[in-house]
């Protein structure tokens, strides 16, 4: 942009250098014909055509040629004319260049001017860039010797103080050093004093060693002693179990002598009554016997089973239902456990007043006798009473596992029976007769005719009122309350067939 103008004029010269010497070309053509044009360091040769010789009217120069041709010339005249017009032609020309040359110079000094203002600006602008970037420069160089210095400082500080530190190390390690060197010298008193003790030790073990040895003797010596005295035990507790054997069995001895003297004084009684005419007392097998007697108060008789040799207290229901029934089984509040083993569903237990089990084997002895049924009476936690009724039941021998025959149900404790009609045989903890490949009796709890395990169970574990829902081992029977209810109360009875 700087440089346009400058080019500008230099062409502008070279056009005015090149106009003045083609003139000054076309005059010395006459001679020859090339023209060289020297600028700056160049040279410019010009290879010109030879101008054709026209006549020209002296006095008017801007005529135009065909004029000129068309007049006639004086060929004297021609030579004058041309050098005049030459000179006038290179006064143009000299004036021409002189204002160039006065334009260039105005050029010249205007560019120069302008050219120096704005080096001047650049200059400036330049130097000031320069000391902005310088002032940056020592700002971040002195921001980072600043921050160099602290961290210098810091340095220091930290070597200072891990000198201070190791100082206190040196000093404590000396002190440790020294103390060590005391614990040597004191270990090495206290080894003396341990080997000295050792020593000591030895001689006691020796000693430990022999009264140990005569200890072990005076031990064994008492271990025969013992085994001698236990021998001697044995034989007296063999001699007190005989003497024990010959006291029960003088007991039953006994109670048979009583018996028979009871017998013999009811024969005696019997005997007198017959004489002074007062009824006999009679011996009772079941409470219909007892009820035919004329007792009509339900309670607690003694009846004498056949092949049962003492009599069996047991509750007789005299009143309801006809009456004469011997009761086989009651609960009512929990007061007397029925988990119990195989001998004692066997022998009976409990008490005939309240809750008992009257016993497997007088059930058996009883139900063989003659035809009996059973009734069987179950009472809710609603306060619902219901009753089973079956025609024929029988139990089997102990050998027969108390076995159950049951035949004509009716009732109101639902349509079907919860015994099994088909029988069972009687299961207890101890004893698994039922058909499950699990035990029944364990557990469903008591000891009942279990199937697998069968719809009812009324030796359960009493449950109290507010426990006796959702339980399985409770006192069950299905067709009343459900699988899982625990029954309040139950009561099982048997009674003659027909009496
Ligand atoms: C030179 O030119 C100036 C103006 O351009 C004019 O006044 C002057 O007469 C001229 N001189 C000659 C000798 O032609
Ligand atoms: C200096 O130059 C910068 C660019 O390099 C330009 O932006 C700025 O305007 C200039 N300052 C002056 C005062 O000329
Ligand atoms: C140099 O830094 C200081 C603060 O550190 C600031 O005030 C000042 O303007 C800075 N100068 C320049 C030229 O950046
Ligand atoms: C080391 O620096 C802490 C603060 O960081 C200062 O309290 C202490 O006096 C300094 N110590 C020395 C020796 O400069
Ligand atoms: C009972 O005692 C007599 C001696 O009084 C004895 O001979 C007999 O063997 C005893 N009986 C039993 C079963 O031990
Ligand atoms: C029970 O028998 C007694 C006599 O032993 C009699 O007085 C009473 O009325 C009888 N009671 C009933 C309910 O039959
Ligand atoms: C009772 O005993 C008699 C003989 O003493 C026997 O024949 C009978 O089978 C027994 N009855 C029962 C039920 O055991
Ligand atoms: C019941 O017991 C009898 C006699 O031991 C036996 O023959 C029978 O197979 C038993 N029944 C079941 C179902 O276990
Ligand atoms: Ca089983």
């Amino acid at each position: 942009m700087l440089f346009q103008p400058a080019m500008l004029f230099g062409g502008l010269l070279l056009l005015a250098t090149m106009t003045a010497a083609q003139w000054r070309g076309q005059e010395a053509g006459r001679r020859r014909q090339t023209h060289r044009v020297q600028h700056g360091q160049c040279s410019y040769t010009f290879v010109l055509p030879e101008p054709e010789p026209c006549p020209l009217e002296p006095e008017a120069f801007g005529a135009p040629n065909s004029l000129q041709r068309d007049l006639p010339a004086a060929g004297l005249h021609l030579g004058d004319w041309q050098a005049r017009r030459v000179r006038q032609l290179e006064k143009m020309l000299e004036n021409n260049t002189q204002w160039l040359q006065k334009l260039e110079r105005s050029i010249q000094t205007s560019l120069r001017s302008e050219l120096a203002q704005a080096q001047q600006h650049v200059v400036q602008n330049q130097t000031a860039t320069m000391l902005e970037l310088g002032t940056n420069l020592l700002n971040q160089t002195t921001a980072k010797t600043r921050k160099l210095s602290d961290v210098e400082a810091q340095v220091l500080n930290q070597t200072s103080r891990m000198e201070i530190q190791m100082l206190e190390t040196s000093l404590s390690t000396n002190k440790l050093e020294k103390q060590l060197l005391l614990q040597g010298h004191e270990l090495n008193r206290l080894q003396g004093r341990n080997s000295a003790l050792e020593t000591r030790l030895q001689a006691l073990e020796t000693q430990q060693r022999v009264e140990l040895a005569s200890l072990r003797d005076q031990r064994e010596r008492l271990r025969h002693q013992l085994g001698l005295q236990s021998g001697a035990l044995a034989g007296l507790e063999r001699s007190l179990r005989a003497l024990g054997g010959n006291a029960s069995s003088l007991q039953r001895a006994q109670r048979q002598l009583v018996d028979f003297v009871q017998r013999l004084v009811h024969v005696a009684a019997q005997g007198q009554g017959r004489a002074s005419g007062r009824a006999p007392e009679p011996v009772f097998q079941d409470c219909a016997e007892i009820q035919r007697s004329g007792a009509n108060a339900s309670g607690v008789y003694t009846i004498h089973m056949a092949n049962m040799s003492e009599p069996r207290k047991v509750f007789c229901e005299l009143e309801a239902n006809g009456g004469g029934w011997t009761l086989i089984q009651r609960r009512e509040k929990g007061s007397v456990s029925f988990q119990q083993g195989w001998k004692e569903y066997k022998e009976g237990f409990g008490d005939p007043a309240g809750e008992h089990w009257l016993g497997n084997e007088a059930v058996h002895q009883l139900t063989s006798r003659a035809a009996y049924s059973l009734r069987v009476e179950l009472q809710d936690w609603e306060g619902q009473e219901t009753y089973a009724q079956y025609e024929r039941f029988q139990l089997g021998s102990e050998g027969q596992m108390y076995r159950l025959s049951l035949s004509g149900y009716s009732g109101s404790a639902g349509d079907q029976s919860s015994l099994p009609m088909k029988g069972a045989n009687f299961s207890t903890r101890d004893a698994d007769n039922d058909e499950c490949f699990c035990k029944c009796a364990q557990m469903m709890s008591g000891g009942w005719w279990f199937v697998a395990c069968g719809l009812s169970n009324l030796n359960g574990i009493y449950y109290p009122s507010g426990y006796h829902l959702r339980k399985l081992n409770g006192i069950r029977w299905h067709y009343f309350r459900g699988p899982s209810y625990s029954l309040r109360a139950t009561r099982m009875m048997v009674r003659p067939v027909g009496g």
